[in-house]
C-alpha cells in the first residue's frame, strides 16, 4: 500500500481538515480516509520501531530503553498537525523521552534512532552520545530531549516569548509525563504563559499514564485533573483520550488554530497507555492490561472497511522490513571515539578545547 502524503510540509500550512468536512468519504468517521490511513501507517511505523529498539536492547546491543509505545494515538497526529521547518515561522518541540510517534509523522527515519539508540557516530541527535528517544534535530526545531524530567516545561517559555515578539504563526509545544508536574518548571510554565497581556502562544500538553515509574497517580494528587491547574490561570484547558487518535488529532488541530490566532496558550492533558512499562530497568515487557490504541484504530478502520486485514498486515511487515535493514546497516556504523567527547556541549562553539577551561 502506498503511504498517504502527510498533512505537513516544509512551509508553514493552513491545517486543510475540518471536523465536520462535508467531504470526509470516511463512512461517517470525521476525518478524511487519506488522512486516518497515513495515521494508521505512522503508527504502525512508530510501535515497529519502538519493538526494535527493545529487541536491540535485548540483545545486548545497546544499554537502555525507554520511549512511547503506547503514545502514537496522541504523538502521530501532534507531528503531522505541527508547521514544520526551522526558525520561528515554524514550531519549536520541547519534547520527552515518550515521542518517537511525533519524530515519525515529522519524517524521521527509522535509521536514525535506531544509530542513536545503538550509539552510532552517525546519529544525527547526538552523534552516539545519549540514549534512546533522546532525539534534536535543528531543521525541526526540534529541541534536545532532557534526562531530568520537566525542564523542558521552562525552556519552552523561551522560544515561545522568541515567537510572540516575532508575530508570525510558529508555536512552541511542550510535552511531559504525569509526575513530572509535581516539578517546580511546570509551574513555571504556567504562571509565565499566562501573564495577562503577556500571553504567550504556547501548546501545553501533559501526557498522562498514570505512572511516575512504579508510582501510581493515585495518591499523588490533589487535583482531579491536571488539567484543572491550568484553569487556575486562565489557560484553556481540556482533557482528551490520548488513545483515540481521532479524537486526539480534532482536538490538536483545534488548539493550534486557537493558539495562532489568539497568540494565547492552551493546554491538553491527554490519557495514554504505557504500553511495555517505565522503561528497560522495569523489564520492558507487553502490559496487557493497557489499553492498545493501534489495535483498537485498526478495529475501527477495518469495521468501517477502509483498509482490509491484509493489508494491515502489509504495513507492518514494510516497516518489519525496513527495521531489520537499519538495524544491519547500523551495526556497521563505528561508535564515538574520545576525540569527539567535548563536541556539541554550547551551540557554535564546536571548535574550543573545553579541557583549557
Ligand atoms: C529531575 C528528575 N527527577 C527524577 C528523575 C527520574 N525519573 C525519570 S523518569 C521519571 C518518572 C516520570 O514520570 P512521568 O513524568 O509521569 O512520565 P512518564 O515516564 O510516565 O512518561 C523519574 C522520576 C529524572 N529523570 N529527573
Amino acid at each position: 500500500m502506498p503511504a498517504p502524503k502527510t498533512a505537513n510540509k516544509s512551509k508553514p500550512l493552513k491545517s486543510s481538515v475540518k471536523s465536520n468536512s462535508k467531504e470526509v468519504n470516511s463512512k461517517g468517521l470525521p476525518l478524511p480516509k487519506n488522512i486516518l490511513l497515513n495515521m494508521h501507517d505512522l503508527m504502525v511505523k512508530s510501535r515497529v520501531l519502538e519493538e526494535r529498539l527493545i529487541k536491540i536492547y535485548r540483545t545486548g546491543e545497546s544499554y537502555f530503553w525507554i520511549g512511547g509505545p503506547g503514545e502514537e494515538a496522541w504523538g502521530v497526529p501532534l507531528g503531522m498537525l505541527a508547521y514544520k521547518g526551522q526558525g520561528l515561522e515554524h514550531d519549536f518541540f520541547h519534547l520527552h523521552y515518550r515521542c518517537t510517534p511525533t519524530l515519525i509523522a515529522l519524517g524521521m527515519d527509522m535509521k536514525d534512532s535506531i544509530r542513536l539508540m545503538m550509539n552510532r557516530v552517525t546519529d544525527p541527535s547526538t552523534g552516539g552520545r545519549n540514549f534512546s528517544n533522546h532525539y534534536c534535530f535543528p531543521k525541526w526545531n526540534v529541541a534536545p530531549v532532557t534526562s531530568p524530567i520537566e525542564v523542558q516545561y521552562g525552556i519552552a517559555l523561551g522560544t515561545a516569548h522568541a515567537q510572540k515578539r516575532h508575530g508570525g504563526k510558529g508555536i512552541s509545544i511542550v510535552s511531559g509525563g504525569d509526575a513530572g508536574t509535581a516539578e517546580g518548571d511546570f509551574a513555571t510554565c504556567l504562571v509565565w504563559s499566562s501573564r495577562k497581556g503577556n500571553e504567550l502562544p504556547l501548546l501545553i500538553t501533559v501526557q498522562n499514564n498514570r505512572w511516575g515509574i512504579s508510582t501510581s497517580f493515585d495518591g499523588q494528587h490533589g487535583e482531579t485533573n491536571i488539567a484543572d491547574r491550568a484553569r487556575a490561570f486562565n489557560i484553556r484547558a481540556r482533557v482528551i483520550n490520548g488513545n483515540d487518535p481521532i479524537e486526539s488529532y480534532l482536538a490538536i488541530q483545534e488548539e493550534m488554530e486557537y493558539i495562532r490566532k489568539t497568540g494565547k496558550p492552551s493546554f491538553i492533558e491527554a490519557k495514554v497507555s504505557r504500553l511495555y512499562g517505565h522503561s528497560s530497568a522495569s523489564g520492558a515487557n507487553f502490559i496487557t492490561s493497557e489499553v492498545d490504541s493501534l489495535k483498537n484504530f485498526e478495529a475501527l478502520l477495518m469495521k468501517n472497511k477502509l483498509i482490509s486485514e491484509s493489508q494491515i498486515k502489509e504495513v507492518w511487515q514494510k516497516y518489519e522490513e525496513e527495521g531489520v535493514k537499519a538495524t544491519e546497516e547500523a551495526r556497521k556504523e563505528a561508535t564515538p571515539t574520545s576525540e569527539s567527547i567535548w563536541d556539541h556541549i554550547y551551540y557554535g562553539n564546536e571548535n574550543a578545547d573545553w579541557r583549557k577551561f
